[in-house]
């Protein structure tokens, strides 16, 4: 390492996403800090930055996957569809940057990859893979939930002679599928919204799945310019149910149960929540999650849409989910998903009955034998929430690393911080709602805690705050318990427990008793003096 001297700020933030563009914004502008930024990607944009995959569209409706920090923003910025394409919300993202004068405090092309907090001078010392070092009291993480992509560990891999990308670092420059025999491995959100866009373009797409998913049509389309002026009108109530609703989105959960319906009312509101289409399906009735016969009714409404979609009987079966009750997972939305499997260049392959053997030379091997591919694409998810937190060898008091800290699963308070981690905020840790939530939503609150924790202390002349070991335990505990309250965590291959990524610690990783109950939690801390943390100078 070179013997520099390190480079001084009040705040570092790792990560250039919808969360470290935000941070930036409110701890530089609103308490005049000095901040600097890194991230490891050459543009602002974070996940955005990096899934460029064929299909790319956000699952939140665009005109509130957005930041709700400026009015001005938000009349000015214009949405031209329902969903936004991964293009689009790039744009906008460089639009903040630029509207903001963000970037000159942002340095890319820089990964963290080393921190640790230096007791002595109540700093945390922080390295990049160049080399260079910075310091600060306070280490912010803004490095998303799903950013550590998980490429399985298939032997033979190397001698693939073909092509093979991972979605969430796809190639800047576009893959050309054209005339290509092409595997995909994966049917999470990712896989639902690459297989049609891929299978227009190539000779052939096979698709290997190893738990079949459902998936709601998105119902995607472009914005009217009367859609655009009349949320424009409303962007005010809209945030506000945005924060007061369970999920961080603008809209009500039925009152309804499933179960008090009758066959025919309940029928009919399902035919009418799947014309709608997206993730509010989910709020057709109050307790899809909640109680199994009532998700039953959900999950078989579903498989008898698959059914009526795949035309073949085999294909159909194969793609109907059987193992775990519909939204237990994160749902995907999709436009042509299932239609897909009735083209004639596209085929299905089980890999739970026959499971992948090996990458070959020339495809991809199961038990039952070997498919000749020219291209693999994995759509096989993220090592979620801890993976990019635990990449960056972060050393707390006394030089304890956080990957030890975390062995047995993630343990923050609130998701917020973590014990032995002083002046160490992780935005949409695990703990936090995070991706249960509309993500903007959940960042702004995080954020905006932060900085006015951060206030507070500058304020009343402190330098440090850390969680309490005993507050971090009793939360961790109301973490499992508010997941024990739904059945969430039923759903054996889920990312929300880390079941994807072999070896991984199965812990229910997200805070799920709701949005608005998770931020009244945190003001109520705050307002009690940082009740459950130690703040010293
Ligand atoms: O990843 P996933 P994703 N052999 O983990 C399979 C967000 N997102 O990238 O279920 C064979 O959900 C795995 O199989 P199984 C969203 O929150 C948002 O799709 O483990 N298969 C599964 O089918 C989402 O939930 C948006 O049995 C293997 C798939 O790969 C999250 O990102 C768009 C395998 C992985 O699914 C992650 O979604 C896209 C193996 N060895 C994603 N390993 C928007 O809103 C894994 N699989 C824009």
């Amino acid at each position: 390492m070179p013997d520099t001297q390190a480079a001084d700020y009040d705040a570092i933030i790792v990560g250039a996403g919808f969360s470290g563009l935000y941070q930036l914004h409110a701890l530089r502008d609103r308490l005049g800090l000095a901040v600097r930024v890194l991230e490891a990607g050459d543009g602002v944009g974070g996940t955005w930055y990096w899934n460029r995959y064929p299909g790319a569209r956000c699952d939140s409706e665009s005109y509130y996957y957005s930041y709700s920090f400026s009015a001005a923003l938000e009349q000015e910025w214009e949405w031209s569809e329902r969903y936004p394409e991964q293009p689009e919300i790039m744009r906008y993202l460089d639009h903040v940057a630029e509207r903001f004068d963000l970037k000159r405090d942002i340095q890319f092309g820089t990964r963290v990859t080393h921190a640790a907090f230096d007791e002595a001078a109540a700093r945390w010392q922080v390295t990049t893979e160049a080399g260079e070092r910075l310091s600060a009291p306070f280490l912010i993480t803004a490095v998303g939930c799903l950013s550590s992509t998980n490429v399985p560990d298939i032997p033979g891999l190397e001698s693939f002679r073909g092509e093979w990308h991972h979605t969430g670092r796809w190639p800047h420059q576009g893959v050309d599928f054209r005339g290509k025999r092409v595997g995909l491995v994966g049917t999470g959100s990712t896989g639902i919204q690459a297989t049609p866009v891929i299978a227009r373009d190539a000779l052939h797409l096979t698709v290997f799945q190893r738990t079949a998913n459902y998936s709601i049509p998105a119902r995607n389309g472009p914005m009217s310019a009367e859609a655009r002026a009349e949320i424009k009108r409303n962007y005010a109530a809209i945030r506000e149910k945005s924060r007061t609703g369970t999920n961080g989105h603008p809209w009500d959960i039925s009152e309804t149960s499933a179960l008090e319906a009758g066959p025919e009312e309940r029928m009919a509101l399902y035919e009418d929540a799947w014309k709608v289409g997206g993730l509010r399906f989910r709020a057709a009735f109050k307790d899809l999650l909640t109680h199994r016969q009532a998700n039953e009714t959900a999950s078989e409404f579903i498989r008898g849409k698959i059914r009526g979609i795949v035309h073949d009987p085999a294909t159909a079966e194969l793609l109907t989910p059987r193992d775990h009750g519909f939204a237990t997972k994160r749902p995907p939305i999709d436009t042509e998903y299932f239609e897909t499997f009735n083209r004639g260049n596209v085929s299905l392959v089980d890999v739970r009955a026959h499971p992948i053997e090996a990458i070959t030379p020339d495809g991809l091997r199961t038990t039952a034998g070997e498919h000749r591919l020219d291209m693999i694409v994995f759509a096989t998810g993220f090592d979620a929430m801890t993976g990019p937190l635990l990449a960056m060898d972060i050393r707390g008091r006394g030089g304890a690393a956080l990957a030890d800290a975390w062995a047995a699963g993630p343990r923050s308070y609130l998701g917020l911080q973590v014990a032995g981690f002083p002046n160490l905020f992780t935005i949409t840790g695990p703990g936090s709602p995070s991706v249960l939530c509309n993500m903007p939503t959940a960042i702004e609150q995080h954020v905006d805690w932060i900085t006015d924790c951060i206030r507070h202390l500058r304020d009343h002349r402190l330098a440090r705050i850390e969680a309490r070991e005993d507050a971090a335990e009793r939360w961790v505990a109301q973490v499992n318990e508010a997941a024990h309250a739904t059945l969430l965590p039923t759903a054996a291959s889920s990312w929300y427990l880390g079941a994807n990524v072999p070896g991984k610690p199965r812990v229910f990783m997200p805070y799920a008793g709701g949005f608005a109950r998770y931020a009244a939690i945190c003001r109520d801390v705050a307002a009690n003096g940082y009740e459950g943390f130690m703040l010293g100078r």
